[in-house]
């Protein structure tokens, strides 16, 4: 099977993060977001244009982060399990996923691309997305005091989720005050899948913020 990925992209790492943890190797095309003509290319394989976008040998295409992962999960029984078997449990692990996405990623990369200049947006759109990031922060933060992951004392889906956000919200909002949170954030960059993602993404990160600073 094949990824299309772009290194940067939150949600590409989320997908990586899944493959390493559940072991299974892949076919790795980056998609140069950056680049127009790249983009125009890439359209014609999935016309939305978002990444990732998993295709299995078949041709078979599978976009949506949280859909590959469920995809993973249900036809790969090697490494980590990312959905419980229990269906309480992986209730919870499906609603971290997606306040992951929507209150913590989202929010993120609009400061984010505010802040590197690559989309201006209104007063109103930053103010909501500081607001939706602190509360789901506070949350976060809270439902961490008394476990290791998102869920318990497994690692899931929801982490696969959550990690890539927390790289780029150092950048964008004040952590300090959040004691579960970070200790969070210095668990995961131990974790060996995210520390393959992060050997791929930071150097292009770096290398990109060096060249924009004056
Ligand atoms: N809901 C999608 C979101 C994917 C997404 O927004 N990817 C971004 C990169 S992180 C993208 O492709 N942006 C290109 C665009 O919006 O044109 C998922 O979970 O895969």
């Amino acid at each position: 099977m094949k990824l299309h990925y772009f290194p940067l992209s939150t949600y590409s790492q989320k997908v990586l993060i899944a493959l390493y943890e559940k072991e299974i190797s892949f076919e790795p095309e980056v998609v140069q977001m950056m680049d127009p003509a790249a983009m125009a290319v890439y359209s014609e394989t999935y016309p939305i244009g978002k990444v990732p976008l998993l295709v299995l040998d078949d041709g078979y295409k599978i976009p949506e982060s949280t859909i590959i992962i469920e995809y993973l999960e249900t036809h790969h029984k090697t490494g980590s399990t990312l959905i419980p078997s229990d269906p309480d449990t992986a209730r919870k692990v499906r609603f971290y996923d997606r306040m992951s996405d929507f209150y913590l990623n989202n929010p993120v990369v609009t400061l984010l691309f505010q802040q590197i200049k690559m989309r201006e947006y209104m007063e109103v759109d930053l103010e909501k997305a500081r607001k939706q990031l602190s509360l789901a922060c506070e949350h976060l933060n809270q439902n961490l005091s008394d476990h290791k992951w998102l869920v318990g004392d497994d690692f899931s889906m929801a982490d696969c989720a959550a990690i890539p956000a927390l790289y780029y919200m150092q950048h964008v909002f004040p952590t300090e005050n959040l004691t579960h949170l970070n200790r969070y954030w210095a668990q995961a960059q131990e974790r060996e899948s995210y520390r393959k993602v992060q050997s791929e993404f930071v150097p292009i990160w770096q290398g990109m913020m060096a060249k924009a600073s004056p």
